[in-house]
């Protein structure tokens, strides 16, 4: 296909995608963490990396911050964001690294250590007010590793209580996001294990708060798309973290490990009515651990708007009417037939037409930017784990 009509044109031009900060830093799994020349010694610097993302695909117009891997003075920083053409978004709160939360931090058995972790939540949403930022995203590495080794029940009700300080806190404009994996760092139980835990904290929050989706933290086979049908038609799907996964939780480029899922995912956001909805922030939630951190978030960036345009392709009408026939077999035709088509060169010539490279990853190669970062910064920061 060469062309894209002007309503699926419309629709991809007010597509926005957040990058995560630590995306740009270097990370890794337990064993060795590599470093990439270049990589971001500030917060600073990682904003202008995540610039060049959106200056080659205007994909990618906010940038979401974890803190404290960010901490800085967030007046200057977002100013400095807004002098790189892009916003500081999501702010994503962390208790999975200090001493203290070895048992668990918002369902932690002592009242102290629970009240350090929700005085952290505290201070994010003042970090919120400085940079502007719509939502508080929550991810617990909670839970535990034995058979009776906790009150599970018990968790769970300190856990609302928590949640329940905390989203007294937001501001009218402000969100919270809680974010659900199946299991790691705790491998018997985890508090927030599954979409139906998460959407049960929140629902009893009120309007704003949230789910988030990560597409990586699912049990192999999972139908993420029925998830995402579900949470949209229940009106609680707050967010979305895109990345791939072959086995667990690795943060692999959305698309990569299977492209038909992320198609069948936006699929379902697209007969949702998630597309361009400001209920639904589409972020990235990934790391680049041997492969350059800039292009790695320009090809995920494009991997998800070329899916979305496949989706978008979808005869509605036509597979409405197999539907409704029980066609089975037409109906996943109708379907096969848009994930098949190949957008690549119709969104190459529309990218053009707005003044855009045709081809981001080839231009932002020839900038000389990756050679002059990687010569100009020695000694880069760890994006997170163990920083
Ligand atoms: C850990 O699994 C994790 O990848 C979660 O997905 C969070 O969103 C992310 O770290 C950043 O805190
Ligand atoms: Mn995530
Ligand atoms: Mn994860």
């Amino acid at each position: 296909m060469t062309e894209l009509s002007p309503d699926i044109r419309a629709e991809l031009e007010r597509q926005a995608i957040e990058l995560p900060s630590w995306a740009f830093g270097n990370s890794g799994t337990r064993f060795r963490v590599f470093g990439t020349p270049g990589t971001p010694r500030d917060p600073f610097e990682k904003i202008a990396d995540a610039a060049q993302v959106h200056r080659y695909t205007a994909l990618a117009p906010t940038v979401a911050l974890h803190i404290p891997w960010d901490m800085c003075d967030f007046d200057d920083l977002r100013k400095h964001a807004e002098d790189h053409d892009v916003a500081l978004g999501t702010i994503n709160s962390n208790t999975f690294q200090d001493e203290d939360y070895k048992f668990g931090a918002l369902t932690h058995e002592d009242d102290a250590i629970r009240q350090k972790a929700i005085d952290h939540h505290f201070a994010c949403i003042d970090v919120m007010h400085a940079t502007g930022s719509r939502d508080l995203k929550i991810w617990l590495a909670e839970g535990s590793n034995y058979p009776g080794q906790n009150d599970m029940r018990a968790r769970q009700d300190r856990l609302q209580d928590s949640l329940q300080q905390i989203y007294a806190r937001l501001g009218d404009d402000q969100r919270l996001v809680l974010e659900y994996k199946f299991f790691e760092p705790a491998f018997y139980h985890t508090d927030v294990p599954d979409w139906g835990t998460s959407y049960a904290q929140v629902a009893s929050l009120g309007d704003k708060a949230m789910v988030c989706l990560d597409t990586g933290h699912h049990a192999p086979g999972t139908n993420i798309e029925f998830i995402v049908m579900q949470l949209l038609r229940l009106g609680k799907l707050g967010s979305f973290d895109f990345n791939s996964r072959f086995y667990a939780d690795d943060d692999l480029i959305v698309g990569a490990a299977d492209p038909f899922q992320l198609f069948r995912i936006l699929f379902e956001v697209v007969r949702g009515g998630g597309l361009n909805n400001p209920d639904v922030a589409f972020m990235l939630d990934q790391c680049h651990n041997i492969e350059d951190k800039i292009p790695g978030q320009i090809r995920s960036v494009l991997n998800v708007q070329e899916m979305t345009a496949r989706a978008l392709l979808v005869d509605r009408d036509a597979l409405a009417a197999a539907q409704t026939a029980n066609d089975v077999l037409t109906a996943n035709a109708v379907f096969m037939d848009a994930f098949y088509t190949d957008v690549r060169p119709a969104l190459a010539a529309w990218r053009e037409s707005r003044g855009l490279p045709s081809d981001p990853m080839a231009a932002y190669a020839a900038s000389g930017y990756q050679q002059r970062i990687a010569a100009d910064r020695v000694g880069g920061v760890q994006a997170g784990w163990g920083a």
